[in-house]
């Protein structure tokens, strides 16, 4: 079999390491915001207590972050295999054992990486048309999809310094009519990946709310003006169940608190965002009662975690583990409004967690037992 032959110019090493360079950001953005987000949702014993509560959107920037650069890297990879793809090609396809392993590296790289922003993409439009669990196995895929960044960086690291700049002379080594062709393509992939983060970084970044055209959400589109990630019904929580809710505080010194006793104690009013994990957030105004009122009166020891549950069935996010930082915090409400108004049943009637710089599905809706640890 003969290897065809490539008409087109851009296939070098240079249109590489252009694009290479900003795909290598993105996926660096991506993969420290996806860190974060993973160690605020899932924190290890050691340090559950002490999570940052500041800046109250400190969430809402990294997981948008992490979404946009992750819905960009997918336009980048896919313009940095078109520049590379012809070196499937390359005959004999193994020259030694070196060579052999440098290939390994690469399919490694593009494979991880492949499977990783689409399976992230799919994500945040809740599609999961596969049989393994998302959660852990994007998690673990972050850290294949940089280890191999890194290892072909190293790899590359000749090429990639000798195309660095314009002005380097491998770079001006190449044939100049490729220079005006190569820019037109690099602005054509700047172009497409500004057109896909305009379109869909408004569900997050509310100044450009008027152009999430593409976003899976609009910050604004839900009832009380609020999106709804799972609603009451996806949650199994029917309105007949509510009828004789009470919230119980299990600690010390346990009580149980009827809706008209619950809403009869001291209220705070706070202006915090929910960010999904799926990169859709908003801010808005929630009054309620302060958990760590709600733990004292229970006879908390200062510095007391808690454990949340909520009514619903059954369920990933039934019950939540809620560090000292986040229950001592004078904004961690028990909220029982949403803009001035009684909570709608699918933003959690009749009680919600809302707490300063979370990740959304922590903010447990629908909740009915809170538990000192
Ligand atoms: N009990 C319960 N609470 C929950 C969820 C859930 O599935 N069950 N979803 C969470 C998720 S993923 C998000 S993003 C927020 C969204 O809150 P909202 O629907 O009021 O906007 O609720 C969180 N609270
Ligand atoms: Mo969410």
């Amino acid at each position: 079999m003969r290897p065809p032959t490539f008409a087109g110019q851009l296939h070098d090493a240079r249109t590489a390491t252009a694009v290479g360079r900003w795909l290598g950001a993105a996926f660096a953005v991506c993969f420290v915001t996806g860190l974060i987000s993973h160690y605020l949702q899932h924190p290890p014993a050691w340090i559950a207590d002490d999570l940052p509560t500041r800046p109250v959107w400190g969430y809402r920037l990294t997981q948008g972050l992490h979404v946009g650069t992750g819905l960009a890297a997918i336009v980048l990879l896919l313009a940095k295999l078109w520049t590379v793809y012809p070196r499937l090609y390359v005959w004999p396809p193994v020259r030694g054992f070196r060579h052999a392993l440098e290939r390994i590296s690469v399919a490694l790289l593009v494979a991880s990486a492949v499977l990783q922003v689409f399976t992230g993409l799919l994500n945040i439009v809740q599609w999961y048309p596969w049989p393994f669990g998302f959660i852990q196995t994007h998690f673990a895929l972050g850290w294949v999809v940089i280890g191999s960044i890194l290892l072909h960086i190293a790899v590359k690291a000749p090429d990639i310094r000798a195309h660095w700049r314009l002005s380097s002379p491998a770079t001006l080594a190449l044939p100049a009519e490729d220079a005006t062709d190569r820019r037109s393509l690099l602005l054509g992939i700047g172009a497409a990946v500004g057109a896909v983060t305009l379109t869909t970084v408004g569900q997050s970044f509310t100044p450009l709310k008027v152009t999430d055209v593409l976003g899976p959400r609009h910050p604004d589109h839900g009832p009380m003006g609020l999106p709804v990630n799972r609603t009451a019904a996806a949650a199994g929580v029917r309105p007949d169940r509510l009828r004789d809710w009470r919230l119980e505080v299990r600690g010390p010194t346990p009580y149980t608190l009827t809706l008209p006793e619950l809403r009869a104690l001291p209220r705070h009013t706070a202006r915090l965002p929910i960010a999904c994990v799926e990169g859709w957030s908003q801010e808005a105004q929630w009054s309620g009662v302060r958990v760590r009122d709600l733990l004292a009166r229970a006879g908390a020891p200062p510095g007391a975690a808690l454990r949340v549950t909520s009514l619903e069935v059954s369920g990933s996010y039934r019950v939540m583990e809620m560090g000292r930082e986040y229950a001592e915090d004078p904004l961690t409400l028990l909220a029982l409004e949403l803009g001035g108004q009684v909570l709608s049943l699918d933003h959690g009637y009749p009680a919600r967690i809302i707490a300063p710089n979370r990740p959304g599905v922590l903010q447990t809706k629908w909740v009915t037992l809170l538990e000192v640890l």
